[in-house]
């Protein structure tokens, strides 16, 4: 951990506000408009970075990823000076031109078509699901719907045994918090990683992934030559990372949303055609995945501000998706909203391949949502998860209605 904060660049405002600490978490959406308001582009001295808070801003980032890139890795560490935690993501810590071939092959097997034989099961299951905790009537929303849905639907989708699962979850908070700076979420996270670390690599070979699933998908495309046999096992292991946990935050968020704004609730359930876009709204307005970092690769100049070559700038995805200047009524959760642009799933040649099955999870839930229940209510005590970049609830209990 930095002992000292860094001295800003001249004429940038310099904040020393931690986007890493308990507190920020707690109280993110006023210390959003703090760094919204400060200026186009802020100086964080806590960690002798750059940031964006501003929709505009980072949709300029997100848009020229040749300036600012993500082979030097898409948290506070430089890949350029630090050896990364884990071998490098060959898609996420990746640029044009190596990112185009292996981006081409996740798009191919997360396509719309490859989502059709997904949609009545994934269906099935969130059906299935609320049937059974409208007979339960009380529950936890996170352990027991937004943990238990993904889990019952997506390690089958990617061909995963049933031994040693207790371990994706882990593993992709793990993954998320090593994108903050060296604080005790990262610290610790990274000292416990090993058990988990060793069953995702295995998970990833072409024999312990199941005919049929994504995996096995990704194999087949290094058997057609557009990735290499050793490649495949690393394509497998970004949908390890980023497949499950985030849409357990969004699938969390959105169910959070619903027990929070009973009015939208009502309209989901006079309408599910909104489900699809109910799920949007909810990533919009929570933003599972807050922030990402970019490394400038050559002087450039943003909001007004030269800034050099080597840089770290962070992109506050959740302030963006938030800020005034874009959106109408920010703050409200409004399912009948057009949410096209936000960045909740970021945007540009990086934005999430996965977004397909994660709308398919999403849309399909709300839909069961707002065919079979008719009321939610918080019944006890909202307990927030720490996160380095994930935002969302370690406890949300709730009782439900049927419809
Ligand atoms: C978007 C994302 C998050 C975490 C890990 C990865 C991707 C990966 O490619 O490993």
């Amino acid at each position: 951990m930095s002992a000292t904060t860094q001295a800003a660049p001249a004429g940038v405002p310099s904040l020393d506000v931690d986007p890493f600490s308990t507190e920020f978490f707690d109280d993110m959406h006023a210390a959003h408009e703090v760094l919204r308001e400060a200026g186009p582009v802020v100086w964080l001295a806590k960690w002798g970075v750059y940031g964006v808070a501003r929709y505009a801003e980072v949709h300029g980032v997100l848009h020229d990823p040749l300036t600012f890139c993500s082979g030097r890795g898409v948290g506070l560490s430089d890949f350029a000076k630090e050896k990364p935690w884990r071998p490098q993501s060959i898609i996420l810590e990746a640029d044009p031109p190596a990112h185009t071939r292996t981006r081409a092959v996740l798009n191919q097997v997360l396509s719309a078509s490859a989502m059709k034989p997904l949609r009545a099961h994934f269906t099935a299951l969130a059906e299935t699901k609320v049937d059974e905790l409208l007979a339960r009537g009380s529950f936890d929303a996170i352990a027991d719907l937004a943990e238990a849905y993904p889990l019952s639907v997506f390690p089958d989708a990617l061909g995963l045994k049933q031994e040693g699962r207790e371990h994706l979850l882990p593993y992709a908070s793990l993954v998320f918090n090593a994108f903050g700076p060296p604080n005790q979420l990262r610290q610790e996270a990274i000292e416990r990683s090993a058990p988990h670390q060793a069953y995702v690599a295995e998970q990833c070979q072409r024999e312990n992934l199941a005919p049929g699933g994504f995996g096995t998908c990704i194999h087949a495309r290094a058997d057609a030559g557009e990735i290499t046999h050793e490649e495949a096992p690393l394509l497998v292991r970004s949908l390890l990372s980023a497949g499950l946990d985030t849409t357990v935050y969004g699938i969390g968020a959105a169910v959070y949303c619903l027990a929070r704004f009973p009015e939208q609730l009502a309209k989901l359930r006079s309408d599910p055609t909104l489900a699809r876009n109910a799920f949007e709204e909810a990533v919009r307005f929570e933003s599972p995945v807050q922030t990402f970092f970019r490394t400038t690769t050559r002087e450039v100049e943003l909001g007004g501000h030269a800034i050099g070559e080597g840089e770290k700038v962070l992109m506050f995805l959740g302030a963006a998706n938030r800020d005034p200047r874009r959106w109408e009524y920010a703050d409200r959760y409004d399912i009948t909203r057009r949410t096209s642009g936000h960045v909740g799933y970021g945007s540009g040649i990086h934005m999430c391949v996965g977004q397909l099955v994660a709308r398919l999870e999403g849309e399909v839930m709300m839909a069961a949502i707002a065919r079979k229940v008719g009321s939610i209510e918080i019944t006890g005590p909202v307990k927030r998860r720490y996160n380095n970049t994930l935002r969302g609830l370690d406890s949300l209990p709730i009782s439900i209605s049927a419809a």
